[in-house]
């Protein structure tokens, strides 16, 4: 201390700076973020994959948030496999990360790693999708959407579509996944109030274009394709697919066949500004910054929100043009 004081007495000016640079780059938020022992946050974080536009802007958001932070990421592409994230998970619980996070790609089956990441002494946040656990403190906090009202939203846009009649063709997302369980849950909820307005097909897409496609081909193979007067699609990148697959059949999208899909990527308002989707429900991918406050207080031992939900809109094709250069996925 002594030797301290005599330099900053013989060196004020070199103190000065020094202090003066920290100071700079903390404001600046180089300063990287540390657990509660005050060393760099290693975070392992595990995602579904890459099968949407929704997905790769998670993966960007998350990304990017925790170069910012200085934190050091391990990450992790499930491929959608669910084998793929529970060996993750047990590799992060190996490597002593200080947080495990994950997006679960389906509900069931994570208990017995989550007890292990529990016994490792590792906090676990929930990103994005919920799991069922029977003890809700395998999990710190689960920052995501709320699907069932996503559904609901949905099914709001279908019915002022449609007068509240007709047949509808459902492109369901990832079987036994979150938001696949819960938007078709929020959808026929409403739907129970409309009689005349029926689901006549239903079927999963895995979230995936290239699927939707696929499903929607067969949709309209069908005996009774005739009765089909809007599809439902759980997100944005299967409805694009049945966009092609409509056009390719000599069907219009978005007039001889009505369409409502869930996430708001880029392509979904470029499908309304060309007129061939009718409505998208937001579900915002944009997940990073909310996500590492957490992560950063529970690192530290902080309490947090066991469930924090992400805020969204719905958005019309008269609102494709104005909004499509704001979009920032
Ligand atoms: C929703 C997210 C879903 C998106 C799909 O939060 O889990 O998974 O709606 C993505 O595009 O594949």
């Amino acid at each position: 201390m002594k030797s301290l004081r005599s330099f900053v007495s013989r060196y004020p000016i070199y103190t000065l700076a020094t202090t003066a640079i920290f100071g700079v780059v903390a404001t600046l938020g180089f300063a990287e973020d540390t657990n509660k022992n005050g060393k760099k946050l290693v975070v392992g974080f595990s995602q579904v994959g890459a099968e949407s536009g929704w997905r790769t802007a998670n993966t960007e958001s998350i990304k990017s948030e925790a170069a910012k932070r200085g934190i050091d990421l391990r990450f992790s592409d499930a491929q959608q496999k669910e084998e793929n994230q529970i060996k993750a998970i047990r590799s992060f619980i190996a490597q002593g990360v200080d947080v495990i996070a994950f997006s679960p790609v389906v509900e069931t089956g994570f208990e017995p790693v989550l007890q292990e990441a529990k016994k490792a002494g590792i906090p676990v946040v929930l990103s994005d999708r919920a799991v069922k656990v029977s003890d809700p403190s395998l999990y710190k906090c689960f920052i995501g959407s709320d699907f069932i009202e996503e559904g609901r939203r949905a099914a709001n846009e279908v019915v002022k579509l449609t007068g509240g009649k007709g047949g509808i063709a459902e492109l369901v997302g990832t079987v036994g996944s979150a938001p696949a369980i819960d938007r078709a849950k929020g959808f026929r909820e409403v739907l129970e109030k409309y009689p005349d307005l029926k689901i006549v097909m239903s079927q999963s897409g895995d979230f995936t274009r290239a699927k939707g496609k696929e499903v929607m081909e067969a949709f309209l193979k069908a005996p009774n394709a005739k009765d089909i007067t809007v599809l439902f699609a759980h997100n944005d990148d299967m409805a694009l697919g049945a966009i092609q697959a409509m056009e390719e059949a000599g069907i219009k999208p978005g007039q001889d066949i009505k369409i409502v899909s869930i996430d708001g990527v880029r392509g979904a308002f470029e499908a309304m500004k060309d007129g061939k989707l009718n409505v998208t429900v937001e579900c915002n991918p944009l997940l990073g910054p909310q996500l590492f406050d957490l992560i950063e207080k529970v690192a530290k031992g902080e309490e947090v929100p066991h469930r924090v939900v992400t805020q969204e809109g719905v958005y019309e094709q008269s609102q494709a043009a104005t909004e499509l250069p704001k979009r920032q996925y």
